[in-house]
């Protein structure tokens, strides 16, 4: 329970934490000590493995590459966690699970059928299980999350829905709820549906999905996301961090001026 201990307290402390998703299928190989790097130099708090199709040798060998780097950076080794598309993307190396359930669906292998295939691997691990209500948010554009799952997002101008879809989660026991406008989203999930299922919810909120700049991320913050994922944007530019911090040190400086 390391890793989510860790989660509610940063919650508690308003601390507010941020995970780099990695997709194994989209690593180029021969830039991974450069991707390294830059996840070292970066804020991300949380490094998460997942795609929609990923096999796992490269899966296993990503996660050693990863953790043989981490150790080097001041304040201390990221957590890796597993962010599976399916039974099949589980890995032993990383540090936890998210054990997702996708309760926006109304597809039964996503709701359930995939968790208990994965029991059997699972149970050969040490990794740590943390169960997430997994919702889906429309997008505007069909994401990998929906044509994969073969299930329908909900609608984003409908927070009430989305806010009860979450509370039903809570309910039902999940320790995470994770907002997801999918991968690629054209737009991300809407700041007033995070304001409202984060006040609907006691237990942290992850937001994720077509997040491409800083304000995205800082809204998202104020809105009331514990957790953003980034990933397309930083797979596109591994120095999107840096840009986007020096984007903001001139946002401020003019503001002052
Ligand atoms: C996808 O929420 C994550 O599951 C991240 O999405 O690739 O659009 O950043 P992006």
């Amino acid at each position: 329970t390391n890793i989510y201990n860790s989660i509610i307290k940063a919650k508690a402390e308003n601390r507010k934490l941020l995970a780099i998703l990695l997709d194994p299928d989209k690593i180029v190989w021969e830039n991974l000590e450069y991707l390294i790097q830059k996840i070292n130099q970066s804020p991300a708090t949380h490094v998460f493995i997942g795609g929609s199709h990923v096999q796992n040798n490269i899966l296993d060998e990503l996660i050693v590459r990863l953790k043989e780097s981490f150790p080097f950076r001041g304040r201390g080794a990221l957590p890796i966690v597993l962010f599976p598309g399916n039974s099949s993307q589980i890995s032993a190396k990383a540090d936890a699970i998210l054990f997702l359930s996708l309760i926006s669906g109304r597809n039964p292998d996503y709701l359930i059928e995939h968790q208990v295939n994965a029991v059997p691997i699972l149970k050969k691990t040490q990794l740590e299980i943390i169960s997430t209500g997994y919702i889906l948010i429309e997008s505007g554009n069909e994401t990998a999350v929906s044509r994969v799952s073969e299930t329908k997002p909900l609608d984003r101008n409908n927070s009430d829905y989305a806010t009860h879809t979450a509370q039903a989660g809570e309910m039902l026991g999940h320790k995470l709820i994770y907002l997801e406008a999918g991968s690629g989203a054209k737009q991300a999930v809407p700041f007033e549906m995070i304001e409202k299922v984060s006040n609907n919810i006691e237990i942290p909120l992850i937001v994720g999905g077509g997040i491409i700049d800083l304000q995205g991320i800082q809204k998202a913050y104020e809105a009331g996301a514990d957790l953003v994922v980034i990933g397309t944007a930083f797979e596109n530019d591994p120095n999107f961090f840096e840009y986007q911090e020096q984007k903001s040190k001139i946002v401020n400086h003019h503001s002052t001026i």
